[in-house]
């Protein structure tokens, strides 16, 4: 009872949790027990669940599923792209190292990223006032947005979000030069559409579009799965940029669990120093990233691969 003495309602967090309960009692339960597998060189990287969508656009196979462990999740022709549960891993380190270190962060380029995970973890940031973002896929969009919409939040009614349905090739190619203070490269794999974005031309481009004091940041594939690919991703990166360093994370379901991303710049190796202000905004709401995992992640460098490069 309240105090005017009326029946008082059970709380509605009691009353979510009641109906949870019930309709787990009594809806059927579609089976979660489908592989969903993407193989590479012998080995499969899979998730138990079902497939929602599989369907080709004109661009690429996109499926979407649904997971036991990692939830909702995309594919882009066979291979991971991100799934709900552990799209942190990914979109933190690639986004956060970078922002937290360029010298402004007013205006941000993210090439891809149709699923939203890229754009959201820029939108932390206040300081942001406008993100062009560049993908080539509109139905890569319009999945996530039906069904990643956990994944982008609330990013697409963001009116700093500018979405421009294009090639990111022919996008850099005719932006203003020193037009962005970060440019972010989410693309695919190498060997589909996202192909053009990892060759010299369109690292020169990033770079000359980039204002003075910016940062360039890119996914460059893993050190195991995809060791060759790797090292020329940062040869190339390192040939076109005065500064260029790979930092070293883990995605769980991506061929080997073992991820990189690289980050360049003109005039020093800013990306290695978080601004303490500006990460003070984020790190206690961050999952992976913090000022002193970026230090690590960028120090943890694997012998072979620091061999490789010197070559
Ligand atoms: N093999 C996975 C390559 C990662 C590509 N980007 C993922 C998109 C997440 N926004």
């Amino acid at each position: 009872m309240n105090q005017k003495g009326q029946e008082k309602d059970a709380s509605p967090e009691l009353s979510c949790l009641i109906k949870k309960i019930y309709s787990y009692m009594t809806e059927p339960k579609e089976a979660l027990n489908t592989w969903i597998d993407e193989y590479h060189k012998g080995v499969r990287y899979g998730l138990q669940g079902k497939i929602l969508i599989d369907e080709k656009s004109p661009f690429q196979q996109i499926t979407l599923i649904e997971s036991q462990r990692y939830g909702k999740g995309l594919l882009l022709d066979n291979c991971w792209m991100t799934a709900e549960y552990q799209e942190k891993s990914y979109h933190e380190c690639l986004v956060q190292p970078a922002l937290c270190s360029a010298k402004n962060i007013f205006k941000i380029l993210i090439i891809g990223g149709g699923d939203g995970g890229t754009a959201r973890e820029c939108l932390r940031h206040k300081e942001i006032e406008h993100i062009d973002m560049v993908e080539i896929d509109a139905r890569v969009v319009e999945l996530s947005q039906e069904y990643l919409a956990s994944l982008s939040g609330q990013v697409w009614n963001d009116p700093r979000l500018h979405l421009n349905i294009e090639d990111g090739m022919k996008w850099v190619a005719n932006a203003i030069t020193d037009s962005y203070d970060v440019v972010i490269v989410d693309g695919s794999d190498p060997n589909g559409p996202a192909k053009g974005l990892f060759n010299k031309k369109f690292f020169s481009n990033c770079k000359r579009i980039l204002r003075p004091g910016g940062v360039f940041a890119t996914q460059s594939e893993s050190p195991e799965a995809f060791k060759d690919i790797h090292i020329e991703i940062i040869k190339i990166i390192r040939e076109v940029f005065e500064f260029a360093d790979p930092l070293y994370g883990w995605v769980p379901m991506y061929p080997s669990g073992w991820w990189s991303w690289t980050f360049a710049s003109k005039e020093s190796a800013r990306y290695k120093n978080p601004i303490s202000s500006r990460a003070k905004n984020i790190s206690s709401t961050c999952e992976i990233w913090s000022p002193r995992w970026q230090k690590g992640a960028f120090e943890a460098i694997p012998a072979f691969i620091e061999r490789e490069l010197s070559k």
